[in-house]
């Protein structure tokens, strides 16, 4: 649960909503190239639909939150499609982590037929396509909140008992339904699936996730790689600290750092705080911004996005230069002010193509974060730095610059340029920065040291390596 099987590559990419037939092909056309480790993809399986007559906004992106069964049909697409998208980037080495809703299936008050026709009953706890019947679930007995809900974070029982916004809550303490939640997942590690991120493991407990791993089926000769969301911000009783042993957990308080840094520069000194509890670096998971933080929901406004290109860039290279936690790059669409708003559609509702422009960036509607320039030429610096340590930390409120051993050295200005002369910690030579693709060129000398200049409005940022871009 801790290797993610992608041979030393160091970062994934959230194809948030895409469907299985674009992700085979950004694969094969993209992705490989870049040197990305892998995908994660939306969750696969049977999920409700919200078609609006009750008032809430149509299909919704979230809907895919809300399993009906471990059928794998869905938004992005059926069980065939989805072969095909493993298959295929694997061939490539590309591997596929899977959204894994295991914590709850369908909200209460809901009923009728899920996306693959599987009929089911939130309300009676039935859901005949698992099957899952009342028994699956935590009674009510055992949550100690008032209206059934989660709603007291500093109380276990409540957080992990409790129905999470009235999602109806499996009990994976029982060896039904553990055999349900193996039997789906090993069936996706059949079928060439690396890895999981577990949704809402905040919301179960880790002794119950660790009789489930343990059953899952290798991926070559070690488990599957999770990573669990757990949003730990120090404010309630559930720790990143005791997911340690089943995984990754993800650290939420990162990005809210790499906000405040990219705001104000010197804070940017002070990223990773052990002292407010923050996952040691080979334990955490890491990402600027997630699909919920994008949009406000995981409680938290101190984000950056797509939505402030500049910023966006300079946070996502921060991240990837800088030696903590297992990185993720975050690929969206876009949306209006209804932050439900599902992904780009045709006129029936299903999910449409991403449109590749000839320039290489994306249209109809997607961003295609992961393939701006200023964050897929980091991905090769990621790579290039591996196992390295920070050297030569620099910081004067305007700048900050870090070298990585012999490896690599990365610059970056707050407003628009930087002229200074720095120690890169490199041999001596000729490198060209990443970042504008090689347009311009650091002289290193002899002791090590450069004259490091930016000049760019859009993208201050500089990174060189050794054998990188040449
Ligand atoms: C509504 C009311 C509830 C009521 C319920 C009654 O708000 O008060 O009890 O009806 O049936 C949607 C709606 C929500 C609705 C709910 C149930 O937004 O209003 O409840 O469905 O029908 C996503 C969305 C949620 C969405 C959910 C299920 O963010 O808005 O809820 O999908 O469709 C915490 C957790 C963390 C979680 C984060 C958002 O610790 O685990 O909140 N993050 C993950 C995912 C996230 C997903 C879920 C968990 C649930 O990243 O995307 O929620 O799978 O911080």
């Amino acid at each position: 649960q801790f290797q993610p099987h992608c041979d030393d590559r160091q970062v994934i990419v959230h194809l948030f909503e895409w469907k299985w037939t674009d992700i085979a092909a950004e694969c094969e056309r993209y992705l490989a190239g870049a040197g990305y480790c892998g995908v994660q993809v939306s969750p696969p399986n049977e999920h409700v639909l919200v078609t609006g007559d009750g008032g809430e906004y149509p299909h919704p992106w979230w809907d895919r939150y809300q399993p009906v069964s471990y059928r794998l049909e869905s938004r992005s697409g059926s069980e065939d499609q989805f072969r095909d998208m493993v298959a295929r980037c694997n061939a490539v080495g590309v591997r596929i982590y899977v959204d894994a809703v295991l914590n709850h299936m369908a909200g209460l008050g809901r009923s009728g037929q899920g996306i693959a026709g599987s009929s089911f009953n939130s309300d009676d706890h039935d859901f005949p396509a698992v099957p899952y019947t009342v028994d699956d679930f935590n009674p009510r007995s055992k949550c100690p909140s008032t209206d059934g809900n989660v709603n007291n974070y500093s109380d276990m029982d409540n957080v992990k008992n409790c129905t999470l916004v009235g999602l109806t809550d499996l009990d994976q303490s029982l060896p039904h339904t553990q055999e349900r939640i193996v039997d789906y997942l090993n069936r996706l590690v059949d079928m060439g699936v690396s890895g999981f991120r577990f949704d809402a493991s905040k919301h179960m407990w880790p002794d119950d996730l660790a009789v489930i791993i343990d059953r899952l089926n290798n991926v070559g000769d070690s488990k599957p790689f999770i990573f669990h969301e757990v949003i730990d911000r120090n404010d309630g009783a559930v720790t990143v600290q005791q997911y340690y042993d089943i995984g990754r957990p993800t650290e939420f308080r990162y990005p809210m750092k790499i906000a405040w840094g990219i705001k104000d520069f010197n804070q940017l000194s002070n990223v990773v705080d052990y002292g407010w509890g923050m996952a040691e670096s080979d334990k955490a998971f890491v990402f600027v911004d997630n699909h919920d933080t994008q949009r406000g929901h995981a409680g938290n406004a101190d984000v950056i996005t797509h939505q402030t290109p500049k910023e966006y860039k300079q946070g996502v290279a921060f991240m990837l230069a800088y030696p903590y936690g297992f990185t993720r790059v975050m690929s969206s669409y876009y949306f209006g002010d209804d932050t439900d708003q599902g992904p780009p559609h045709n006129d029936d509702w299903s999910t449409a193509d991403v449109v590749i422009n000839d320039d290489g960036s994306c249209g109809g509607g997607w961003v295609c974060e992961h393939r701006w320039p200023a964050i897929s030429n980091m991905v090769t610096f990621r790579n290039a730095v591996t196992g390295t340590e920070m050297a030569n930390y620099w910081n004067n409120g305007q700048a900050v610059a870090f070298s990585r051993d012999q490896v690599g050295f990365f610059a970056m200005a707050k407003g628009s340029s930087m002229h200074e002369h720095l120690q890169t910690g490199l041999p001596a030579g000729s490198y060209c920065n990443l970042i504008d693709d090689c347009a311009t060129t650091v002289q290193v000398n002899g002791d090590g040291t450069a004259d490091i200049n930016i000049d760019n409005d859009e993208e201050p940022i500089l990174a060189i390596c050794v054998g990188c871009g040449q």
